[in-house]
């Protein structure tokens, strides 16, 4: 049994279309299934994009035929925040601020006039794991934090799957379940030496960056940086200490992400960390890795469907 672990699609109906098809999967009574492979979205189906239901029903309907498994990425969660009230304060687990309705317009437009479907798509989405633990595979939207995952699974019994007592704690900044799904989701974060600040794309002064968790070749806070690229300079050259890496053996099974949009030549990201997130609602290009069980990810494995560094 081999897996295809396919990237962010943002909304993408056409470039998803194009790599299953690519991949030798069919359309058959309107599910894509390939003969002996099994699809793996690494989340983050929706926002963004044209095609918001079109890319959910053509996932929702390999996931419920079983032609494909799914784990959960932080677009998912923040709709599913976006849409539940909370029984504190009566305003909504994420507020519908200017800023958060921005970010998720255009999966709202998609479901404005159609009350009911928007109700039974963020129920599926509640159905996604955080993670999957396969034989040989692990699949995660943004970092696997054994620490993270391992205190989720000791206070959740539900675990991977989020019950509604985590979701409404992972909501709210200042628990532990916040930092876990912040981690698990959107990836590791590194508070900046004292007195230093980087101000994100919207202008707002942060003292921590997001960090390359898997790379043990960064030395300096610069290196480890993982955000725009314009952003980088902001960023000081102190030494990092290793304070970005996330520990994650080499002898331990591969793992997939997504997340990163990642720009530039397609390949992992180390032995047994890999990235399928390029981009593609940047005009990058959807990206998959083809997994044969192999324990150490090969550069050969990646396939595309669109525009890459490196050719197509
Ligand atoms: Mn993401």
């Amino acid at each position: 049994m081999g897996y295809d672990i396919i990237g962010d699609i943002h909304g993408y109906a056409e470039p998803l279309k194009a790599l299953l098809e690519k991949m030798g999967y069919e359309r058959q009574d309107g599910v894509y299934r390939h003969a002996s492979r099994t699809a793996v979205f690494v989340g983050d189906l929706v926002d963004r994009g044209p095609a918001q239901r079109e890319v959910v029903d053509i996932v929702r309907r390999m996931t419920d035929a079983g032609t494909a498994r799914i784990v959960m990425g932080n677009h998912e969660f923040n709709a599913i925040a976006y849409a539940t009230p909370d029984g504190d304060t009566g305003d909504y687990l994420r507020p519908h601020t200017p800023k958060n309705q921005g970010q998720h317009q255009a999966f709202l437009d998609a479901y404005a006039d159609d009350s009911a479907g928007y109700r039974d798509v963020i129920d599926w989405f509640k159905t996604m794991p955080l993670w999957l633990d396969m034989d040989g595979l692990r699949i995660i939207h943004a970092c696997w934090d054994r620490e993270w995952i391992e205190r989720v699974v000791a206070a959740y019994p539900t675990a991977p799957y989020v019950p509604p007592t985590m979701l409404e704690a992972a909501a709210t900044k200042g628990t532990w379940e916040y930092e876990a799904v912040e981690t698990l989701l959107k990836g590791k974060e590194v508070a900046l030496p004292i007195g230093h600040v980087y101000y994100d794309k919207e202008g707002n002064p942060r003292e921590a960056i997001r960090v390359r968790w898997w790379d043990e070749t960064a030395e300096t806070f610069r290196e480890a940086y993982m955000g725009p690229e314009s952003h980088r300079d902001q960023v000081p050259h102190h030494d990092i200490g290793g304070a970005h890496l996330v520990d994650y053996a080499v002898s331990e099974p591969p793992v997939i992400l997504g997340h990163y949009w990642l720009e530039g030549e397609v390949g992992p990201l180390s032995s047994n960390i890999g990235c399928v997130d390029y981009s593609v609602a940047k005009g990058g290009p959807l990206v998959a890795y083809r997994w044969n069980g192999e324990t150490i990810l090969s550069v050969a494995n990646f396939v595309w469907e669109g525009s890459s560094v490196g050719g197509d």
